[in-house]
């Protein structure tokens, strides 16, 4: 068993860890008030070259795998989630979809523009009424000679208005569903008939863009159908087994930002004569935070690498996502306990914590359907 990181990884996970520290922490507040990632951050994140960094090199990326990906989301996050959060619509789901389910030729065509920046990516699933089910969806595209005619709605897009490419996962067969009815295509920026809607107001994450997304006639060409006519739902989770990885990555940003102010305040708050952390009280909600991150760190890392050695790792990508957005939860909230009044002030960083972290228990599929993919998957093969 060999727990160390490549030299190439310790390398991105320094420079991550930099951008971090100089890019993102001086501009996150700044994000959070204007509910916008400056774009020209994006192209910075480009310009030291994150944006391919799960990309393999024979198509433009730096081919430092799930491992480097979630090294990467782990150290923005700390900086800011919003920031993050659009990276991985990008990096994450956006990029991987095209690896996941393209064509030899489609990666090469589109992913060395995706692994520079120039191309951005989005994931595009949801629709209002099939959320956890997207079996149910309602946007369809019918084949018309070498084109298709998309009609339909998608919401809770993250980056769907600054994307310039957006895997869409349409239906094309309402008989078969989840079952080969779902076909997934490329749905370039600035196609006639596809328009951005409303943008959401939330809790958490505000810079981050969730946006609807409408297709009115949108016709696009067979030649940007991702992978074969019925593969989309199985794109579409191949692709989501890899970004509930990269959502426990940013977990596990988020909650060791949280634990790092929590030790840094416990150290320097005095109460009844002694340091905040000297009572038995804190520093037990210190210990279980510590070991929350330590699961957290060993079950995102342990399922990359079942990624990147070619493993399964739908059900322990399912596993990390649950726990970490969970024990996330805990982090946070005895960061807001230990802080006090402290931590529920809009002008400290812990209360944007907690809000940031809410939402992990719900997107990328809720922590209901992490526990109907364990559950199926343990009773058909056992632990
Ligand atoms: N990778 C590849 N294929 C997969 C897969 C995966 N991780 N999970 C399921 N499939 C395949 C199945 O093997 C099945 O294939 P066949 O048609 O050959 O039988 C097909 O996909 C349908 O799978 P299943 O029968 O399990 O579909 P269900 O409709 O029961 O849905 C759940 C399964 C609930 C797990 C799925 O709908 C889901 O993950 N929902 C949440 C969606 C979500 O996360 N949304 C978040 C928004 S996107 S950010």
């Amino acid at each position: 068993m060999d727990f160390q990181l490549s030299e190439d990884l310790v390398l991105l996970r320094d420079l991550a860890r930099d951008f971090t520290d100089q890019e993102i922490r001086p501009r996150a507040a700044g994000i959070e008030r204007n509910h916008e990632v400056p774009r020209e951050l994006l192209d910075k994140l480009a310009e030291v070259g994150l944006t391919g960094v799960a990309i393999p090199e024979e198509y433009g990326g730096s081919g430092l795998g799930e491992t480097g990906l979630c090294l990467v989301m782990e150290e923005l996050t700390r900086g800011d989630f919003a920031t993050a959060v659009t990276f991985g619509a990008h990096a994450s789901i956006g990029a991987m979809s095209v690896l996941v389910g393209g064509t030899e030729e489609q990666k090469r065509r589109w992913l060395p523009d995706m692994a520079a920046g120039k191309l951005l990516g989005a994931y595009a699933l949801s629709e209002a009424d099939a959320g956890s089910d997207p079996g149910a969806m309602k946007t369809t595209a019918v084949k018309d000679g070498n084109e298709w005619v998309l009609n339909g709605e998608k919401v809770w897009i993250t980056s769907g208005d600054i994307a310039d490419l957006v895997t869409v996962f349409v239906m094309t067969d309402t008989q078969k569903r989840a079952h080969g009815g779902i076909t997934a295509f490329l749905v370039p920026k600035g196609a006639k008939g596809f328009t951005v809607g409303k943008r959401e107001e939330k809790m958490g994450q505000r810079g981050s863009s969730t946006v609807t997304l409408a297709f009115e006639d949108v016709r696009i060409s067979d030649d940007y159908r991702l992978g074969e006519v019925g593969a989309g739902f199985k794109i579409a989770m191949g692709t989501l087994d890899r970004g509930r990885l990269a959502l426990s990555a940013n977990c596990l940003g988020c909650a060791k930002e949280a634990h790092a102010l929590s030790v840094g305040y416990a150290n320097q708050r005095e109460t009844f004569g002694k340091k905040l952390g000297e009572h038995q009280a804190i520093g037990f909600m210190l210990a279980d935070s510590a070991a929350d991150i330590y699961a957290i760190e060993s079950m995102t890392y342990r399922t990359a690498w079942l990624c990147d050695t070619k493993q399964s790792f739908s059900r322990e990508s399912a596993i990390s996502k649950l726990f970490a957005s969970e024990a996330l939860d805990r982090v946070v909230d005895r960061a807001v306990q230990i802080h006090g009044g402290m931590g529920y002030s809009s002008e400290y960083v812990i209360e944007k914590l907690y809000r940031d972290a809410r939402v992990t228990r719900i997107y990328e599929g809720t922590n209901e359907i992490q526990r109907l993919v364990i559950a199926r998957d343990v009773l058909k093969r056992g632990f």
